[in-house]
């Protein structure tokens, strides 16, 4: 049977251009991220911080997901904007994030406190091996747009983070950016 995709999507630029059957979108605003930065702001908590939107399949062994995140451009309280992060609740499965657009950081954690920072740039590549925290951090003034590629049954562990967090935090210094070690 001859079939057209009910999904089209650029990979230069990161945007679904025919949404098919299996497309959603999640915003998430600082209301959602107010436990995850490093202190708090109170006004403006509609302010979207970033959007996901994927074709998301059930939550099932075997299937897969493909994905793309936006992180917008912007600090709290000079923290760059960032993803939650989390780990796979099925700890043991790995994923894939690409770089599309704009300049950002993946920092990546183990329980036992060890951490990588890799820079995400259009075309980088980067293997998140299971077992690690993982979250997104905008470094720069334009968005940040990541591919990503899991299983679908891999869940997300938002609660470690929420709990113990990650080692290092990101902060916006003059033009660049700072790695701030935290206590956990
Ligand atoms: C899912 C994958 C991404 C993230 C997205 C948002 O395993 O890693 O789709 O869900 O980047 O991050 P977070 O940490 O808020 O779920
Ligand atoms: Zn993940």
């Amino acid at each position: 049977m001859f079939k057209i995709s009910d999904t089209y999507f650029n990979f230069n630029q990161g945007i679904f251009e025919k949404r098919g059957e299996k497309y959603l979108k999640v915003k998430k605003t600082l209301k959602d991220l107010n436990d995850f930065f490093l202190t708090k702001k109170n006004v403006n908590l509609d302010e979207i911080i970033y959007k996901v939107e994927g074709v998301i399949h059930e939550e099932k062994e075997g299937q897969l997901n493909f994905g793309v995140t936006t992180v917008y451009s912007g600090t709290i309280n000079e923290e760059f904007y960032m993803t939650k992060g989390h780990y796979h609740k099925n700890l043991f499965n790995a994923e894939y994030y690409w770089g599309i657009k704009g300049k950002g950081l993946l920092l990546m954690c183990d329980k036992s406190g060890n951490y990588s920072l890799e820079k995400v740039e259009k075309n980088s590549l980067h293997y998140i091996l299971g077992e690690k925290a993982h979250r997104l951090i905008n470094i720069s003034s334009e968005n940040l747009v990541v591919g990503a590629c899991w299983a679908s049954n891999s869940g997300h562990n938002y609660q470690e983070i929420i709990r113990k967090g990650f080692p290092v935090r990101i902060f916006k210094n003059k033009d660049t950016f700072e790695i701030i070690k935290v206590k956990n």
